[in-house]
Order: structure tokens, then sequence, then C-alpha cells
């Protein structure tokens, strides 16, 4: 089966790739359609924006599976920022490294060490009837007190999971794919499947 991923993050789509690959489902992402260009995220809520992107990709791939992604970092230092703003923290060109050194700056300005934070995934994937389905992930852990690691992307080098002693980045993509908050929503997916 095809499965069409309203996303332009190449992280996001790696990740799905490798964890849907094994499963036969072929999958593709709103880059190959050279005429679509994705909604705004004026959503209040990872669901509503999930919500968005898988609309807007649904109105021009009406008769496939389409699933919007919307993920982001809660830290409880900072008031659950950046939130659904996790793309954009440090300006609406913002590089990750850009992001996650504003992120640890930040922290480090709070004079108490509230580094405990959660990464969120919320997909919204629409069958080929035009069903709508929801399924969502939460990872914990806290905020490393500086950048490590190479691998993964966005936060990954200043997230360390519960349980562990090193970032995501450090770990490596097979652990990261074992227990993330994004593999968790995409086994909710998979059993609908
Ligand atoms: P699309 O909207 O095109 O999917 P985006 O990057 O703008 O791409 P979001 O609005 O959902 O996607 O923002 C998610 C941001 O949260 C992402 O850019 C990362 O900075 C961060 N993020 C989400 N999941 C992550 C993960 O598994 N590891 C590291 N950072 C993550």
């Amino acid at each position: 089966m095809e499965l069409w991923i309203a996303t332009s993050n190449e992280g996001k789509l790696r990740e799905i790739r490798s964890l849907l690959m094994e499963k036969n489902i072929q999958v593709h992402a709103q880059g190959e359609l050279s005429y679509f260009s994705p909604p705004p995220e004026t959503g209040t809520s990872f669901e509503a924006n999930a919500r968005l992107k898988a609309k807007a990709l649904k109105a021009v791939k009406p008769d496939c599976w389409v699933l919007g992604e919307d993920s982001g970092l809660e830290v409880e230092g900072l008031s659950k920022m950046p939130g659904i703003h996790s793309a954009r923290y440090a300006g609406p060109k913002a590089s990750a490294a850009e992001n996650n050194a504003k992120l640890l700056k930040m922290l480090d300005l709070r004079s108490f060490n509230q580094r405990a934070a959660k990464f969120i995934c919320v997909m919204v994937v629409y069958d080929p009837a035009g069903k709508e389905h929801v399924f969502s992930g939460t990872l914990p852990g806290e905020i490393a007190k500086k950048a490590q690691g190479t691998t993964g992307f966005g936060y990954d080098p200043i997230f360390i999971p519960e349980g562990e002693t090193k970032t995501l980045a450090e770990l490596g993509a097979a652990l990261k794919n074992k227990i993330s908050h994004r593999s968790q929503a995409l086994r909710q997916l998979l059993s609908v499947l």
C-alpha cells in the first residue's frame, strides 16, 4: 500500500520510512508534488497542526492514505516551551543548532534547575474513505547541559531519554526508533493498517 506523508522535514521522513519499510508500505512525501504548498501552521495544539497538514495533502491525494505529523519538545522549566513552536524557537529560519543553543541558554538563565522535558508527537491520518485516525506518542527525559552527538535531527543532541545517560544523538537511530514519540505513534498506525 501507499502512504503519503505531509512533511518537509527530512529527519522525520527518514524515521517514518525506516519504521514502515519493513512492513511493505510505500512511503511518499509531499516534496514529490511540485505544485503542492503546505498550509501555515496556525493551530494551537499539536493535533490541530497535524490535522491542518494532513487535510491539505488529502485535498490533492483524495484516494490515498495520508499522514500529517506535528511534534515538539516541552520543557518543564520553560513553562512547556518551545512546544508547538519547536521548529522555529530561535526565529522563523532558525537552524537546529540555533534552536538548541537558545534552549540551553534559556535554561541557564533560570536560577532553578528544572531540566525535565518530553518529546510529543501527534499524527492525524486519513484513510482512502476519508475517515480520520489520531495517534500519539510521548518520550520523557531531560535536557543535557550541552549538545552532544551527531545522529538524528532537531533537539536530539540536547535530549537525554529517561533511564539513559547519553543524548538521543549519541544513542543512535536504532535505539531512537525503538523508544521515540514518533515510533509509538507509528506502531498505533500499523495496528489499524
Ligand atoms: P513539517 O511541519 O513539514 O512536518 P517541521 O520541522 O516544521 O516539519 P513541526 O512543525 O512538527 O515540523 O516541528 C517539529 C520540530 O520539533 C522539529 O523541527 C524539531 O525541531 C523538533 N522535533 C520533533 N521531533 C523531534 C525528534 O524526534 N528529535 C528532535 N527534534 C524533534
